[in-house]
């Protein structure tokens, strides 16, 4: 059997629904999902194989600017990620004006490249006739191989990306095995578990400044019979302030995070889960190299 591969890469602004995408699109929850911005802070992998094609989505971090050592890894992440690929998609938030984010987006993507535009939550809009001026204003952009307007939340209009994506796959080896979704470590998947939790429960500056490291991993065989998996985790956060928010009163804040994120953890590897969660200042480490690098936030 002739084999076939696209590499695609999944670029746009914060929050327009690019890890909803991939996430859809595999079917598997791989990427952390939450309504803050800068929810993605790493170029993450998605595989999936049917039949003779092999079709590589990378969700890329949404961020333009700047601010600190961690942003300037996320903006790299991105460019490492526009560079020999088969296609791109640009993901746009239908509620949003058409902007200078996506204008920036376009110019790093190779005019060799061919583009998808995807208008993305159009189930936001009950009067599907008000979205053609918006259609209008973000096809404007660029010179697109394919408009596609979809909702990643209800699974709508994913079959055209998926058949679009497969126009462009050419003849080649298939780079990941057949049935894996994901070069993700299953240590960073958790860790983004727990992450997302904190994002969407916490306000403010708390939860960008946090980072989640997996201390321990195991499988067990209880008395019982059965299998746990025991995971201890860190939640390195940058103010002694931070610590007592996240762990909140008398630990509520701390308990709610472990529950939420053991539900999608047995979920996920189908097990149950034993999950134990500390907490650690780590001053500054958005500007510390070292500490980037550990978290595995670095894209040198
Ligand atoms: N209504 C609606 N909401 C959506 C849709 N897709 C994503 N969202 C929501 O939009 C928010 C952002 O989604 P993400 O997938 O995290 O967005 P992202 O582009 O990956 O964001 P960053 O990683 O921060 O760049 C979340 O609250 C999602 O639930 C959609 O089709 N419809
Ligand atoms: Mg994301």
């Amino acid at each position: 059997m002739d084999t076939k591969s696209a590499f695609i890469t999944i670029l746009g602004r914060p929050n327009a629904g690019k890890s909803s995408l991939l996430n859809a699109l595999i079917g598997e929850k791989i990427a952390a999902v939450s309504s803050k911005p800068q929810t993605t802070r790493t170029k993450i992998t998605g595989v999936l194989t049917d039949g003779d094609t092999q079709l590589v989505f990378i969700d890329t971090p949404g961020i333009l600017k700047e601010k600190d050592r961690l942003s300037a890894h996320m903006i790299k992440a991105i460019d490492n990620s526009v560079s020999s690929i088969d296609a791109a998609f640009l993901v746009v938030d239908a509620e949003k004006r058409a902007g200078e984010q996506e204008k920036a987006l376009l110019r790093k993507i190779s005019p060799m490249t061919p583009i998808i535009l995807i208008i993305n939550k159009v189930d936001l809009f009950e009067n599907k006739e008000d979205l053609m001026p918006i259609i209008a204003e973000y096809s404007a952009l660029g010179d697109f191989a394919a408009v596609i307007p979809i909702s990643a939340l209800k699974n709508d209009g994913l079959d055209i990306v998926l058949s679009t994506a497969k126009g462009f796959a050419v003849e080649g080896p298939h780079y990941f095995p057949d049935g894996k979704f994901t070069d993700r470590p299953e240590r960073a998947i958790v860790a983004e578990m727990i992450r997302e939790k904190l994002l969407e429960l916490l306000s403010d500056e708390v939860p960008h400044g946090i980072a989640v490291g997996i201390d321990e991993m195991d499988e067990r065989d209880t008395r019982g019979g059965e299998t746990v998996l025991d995971i201890s985790a860190t939640i390195y956060c940058e103010k002694e302030s931070h610590k007592g928010i996240i762990i909140g009163k008398g630990g509520a804040m701390l308990k709610n995070v472990g529950r939420l994120a053991r539900a999608d953890i047995e979920k996920f590897f189908m097990i149950q889960t034993n999950l134990k969660l500390w907490v650690k200042v780590k001053e500054g480490w958005r500007n510390r190299e070292a500490l980037i690098k550990n978290f595995g936030l670095s894209d040198d």
